[in-house]
């Protein structure tokens, strides 16, 4: 257990050091050779910098100015609550995704998703069909403790988390032993769960008071496709 401890320190230190890199030559000793930020029971990679901080720039813009953004809703105790936090979901396709009681029906690609879904598919080796995206205001918003393991997705199917604007801590919990592990999730940064990851470990955005500024994040994703859709 202190070796899983001393690693995950490692780990930490080794993303808060390159925070304060900011060209992409530096990310050269960071590449492919990447160790799981999870102790066990699920596999999640972090990728700094795969985006440069300029183009890193550049999306952000595109995405906020031409997104169809929307306050998410959740039926929590059977109560409808909007959430500050706005949210959109994109695809193949018009996929329905039902989390948190609420159904949403895909968009079609935006040019930059389709640039986007691209590079981290080449990154990951990984295929993805579909994309939710959030953007956080500030550090006011967060999200709850959750597994993306809802019956519309591949079950341990990879998901690939793309971060812009600014930079927020994210937290994985076990469900059974209740092992905490921490990343933060750095402008133009790839995050990759995958494996038994849903299955075992939750995960979440903590609020957080010393954050001011906006944050979006898009979650690739592979849903099932309906005999007839
Ligand atoms: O904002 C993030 O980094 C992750 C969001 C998330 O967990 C989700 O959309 O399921
Ligand atoms: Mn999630």
């Amino acid at each position: 257990m202190l070796l899983y401890n001393l690693n995950l320190m490692n780990n930490h230190a080794n993303i808060l050091y390159l925070s304060t890199i900011k060209t992409e030559e530096l990310d050269l000793f960071n590449t492919d050779s990447k160790s799981n930020l999870l102790p066990y029971d699920g596999e999640v990679i972090y990728y700094s910098y795969i985006i440069n901080t300029e183009k890193s720039q550049y999306y952000y813009d595109k995405l906020l100015a031409s997104i169809q953004w929307q306050n998410d809703k959740a039926i929590i105790f059977g109560k409808l609550i909007i959430t500050k936090r706005k949210v959109a979901w994109y695809g193949d396709k018009s996929f329905e995704y039902t989390y948190s009681k609420t159904t949403k029906s895909a968009l079609p690609w935006t040019k930059e998703l389709l640039e986007l879904k691209e590079i981290i598919e080449n990154k990951t080796g990984e295929k993805f069909n579909s994309c939710l995206l959030n953007l956080y205001h500030n550090g006011d918003e967060g999200m709850a403790w959750h597994s993306d393991d809802e019956k519309d997705l591949k079950k341990n199917g990879a998901i690939g988390s793309l971060s812009f604007g600014t930079e927020r801590k994210f937290l994985f919990k076990h469900k059974e032993t209740k092992q905490t592990v921490s990343v933060f999730l750095e402008k133009g940064s790839l995050l990759v769960m995958k494996g038994k990851t849903q299955t075992n470990w939750i995960h979440r955005l903590p609020p957080t008071k010393k954050v001011k500024s906006p944050r979006i994040n898009l979650t690739f994703r592979t849903i099932l496709t309906k005999p007839n859709s």
